[in-house]
């Protein structure tokens, strides 16, 4: 785990508040909270790699296991009051568990060989599983009954979380996680769980990408991945978690002919919803729910079969750092051919869900600050990007010209920048950057693209304006 704690600056000191112990049915509770400070309007991005595990509260130690029934992560004041999205939004949170390597019990992600940290710069061996993952939509982590996800005493976690703050001034918070657990015979009884992470942008910390949302009413952007079974195994559960703007994440057996095996299926609040009343608006608001499945049978695939993962999102209105992320659990079982598995037809439930929307809204990201002056045309079509402005604040180019932005920024997260369509003609983003590197776009179509970094979208803005040549 040494290898992960490379981004220094945004370390948290583990300050935790006293866990709530509860008991119920020997049904274990541990929750611990982490400190959050947010700047006003701040993005924050932020990582600990020494978080508390359930073996603090000391029902279990050592080598022993306990095995994980459920687990919920919430954003909390210092009364434990759940915040309303409007003052802080808990925009996604990911656990990992690295084992322990030096007591005989190295952990690998089941998808990675390596992740890179949201610099896109820092890529480390993925000597730790994700495990749990939650955003605006409120994922639960949890399993069909009989099943556990077994961790050790000596197991050690990290969280890597992103918060958005809503409001002018600064704000505290906690981000809560809670988990549900049984130890001992109980615990040895349950079948275990790996997890596994599938992604149609895999192995990033920041794994967005763009739709361009240049389609007709109705037409559908779709990305797709392929996870190869490392063993005979069984899909007990899964989720997807999307940005504004999805239709649908689909996972099939790609080797059996499955129509679909489980879907994931986004759904948005009701206009008068809150995600739709904060301001400043900051991004497209996503769903408030996705659809889990579970199955206690297990969804069976041999070693080796193609596990495919399919995103769709609304193909008509641009939609800028989306993404299209599946974690869920497997059992492993070894008794499974590719011809048993295909001739077995998936059992699978889903959770309820609220009532809402099931086709995403229409929604344009404005700027929270429009850039004035004149329209400057560049000699030279590059601009360099120092914190936290974007100058010129509005240029205009000719339909086909490339504009480059450098990042002249120092090493560190908070040195990290982007450059982000809100709305315009065509969606497009770069990666996080900083330490020089530089991003390019070539403008093809006429029209007015206004930019924001996602990371400050308050200070820096850009307005493209590109003529018809
Ligand atoms: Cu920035």
């Amino acid at each position: 785990m040494m290898a992960l704690v490379l981004l220094a600056p945004l370390w948290i000191k583990p300050t935790f508040a006293p866990s709530a112990r509860v008991e119920r049915d020997g049904v274990l509770t541990f929750s611990r909270t982490l400190p959050v400070d947010v700047q006003p309007y701040q993005v924050f991005q932020g990582q600990n790699f020494e978080l508390e595990t359930p073996s603090a509260d000391g029902h279990y130690s050592g080598r022993e296991y306990a095995a994980i029934l459920r687990m919920k992560a919430e954003i909390v004041d210092a009364e434990g009051r759940p915040l309303p999205v409007a003052k802080l939004m808990l925009h996604h949170i990911v656990f990992l568990n690295a084992g322990n390597a030096n007591a005989g019990r190295p952990l690998r992600d089941a998808t990675c060989d390596t992740l890179t940290f949201p610099d896109n710069l820092t890529t480390v061996p993925a000597i730790a599983e994700r495990f749990y993952s939650t955003g605006e939509e409120g994922a639960v982590f949890d399993l069909p009954p009989g099943y556990g996800y077994k961790v050790r005493a000596d197991d050690r976690w990290g969280a890597l979380f992103m918060v958005m703050n809503h409001l002018p001034h600064r704000d505290r918070a906690f981000i809560r996680y809670t988990a549900e657990y049984v130890t001992g015979e109980r615990a040895r009884r349950l079948k275990g769980v790996r997890p596994f992470w599938m992604d149609v942008n895999n192995c990033k910390a920041d794994p967005y990408y763009d739709v361009p949302g240049t389609g007709r009413p109705g037409s559908e952007h779709t990305r797709t991945s392929v996870w190869r079974a490392p063993e005979d195994l069984r899909l007990v559960v899964g989720q997807g978690h999307v940005h504004g703007g999805a239709k649908l994440m689909r996972l099939r057996r790609r080797d059996c002919e499955d129509p679909a095996a489980a879907l994931s299926r986004p759904v948005c609040g009701a206009p008068d919803h809150a995600f739709y009343r904060v301001r400043p608006k900051l991004h497209e608001p996503g769903p408030i729910a996705t659809s889990r499945f579970y199955s206690a049978r297990g969804i069976p695939v041999a070693k080796g079969q193609r596990i495919e993962l399919r995103s769709t999102y609304d193909a008509r209105d641009p939609h800028t750092r989306v993404m299209g992320t599946y974690i869920g659990a497997y059992t492993p079982d070894g008794d499974i051919t590719p011809r048993s598995a295909c001739a077995e037809q998936p059992q699978v439930e889903y959770n309820p869900m609220p009532a809402g929307r099931t086709d995403p809204p229409r929604f344009a990201v404005p700027l929270f600050r429009q850039p004035t002056g004149p329209y400057r045309r560049l000699k030279k079509p590059e601009v360099t990007v120092v914190s936290p402005r974007l100058e010129p604040g509005r240029i205009e180019l000719a339909a086909g010209q490339r504009l480059r932005w450098n990042f002249a920024t120092p090493p560190g997260n908070d040195n990290l920048h982007d450059i982000t369509l809100a709305r315009g003609p065509v969606g497009f983003a770069s990666p996080h950057l900083n330490q020089g590197r530089s991003f390019s776009y070539r403008f093809e179509r006429p029209g007015k693209y206004e930019l924001f970094c996602s990371l400050h979208p308050v200070q820096m803005t850009q307005v493209i304006r590109v003529r018809r040549q």
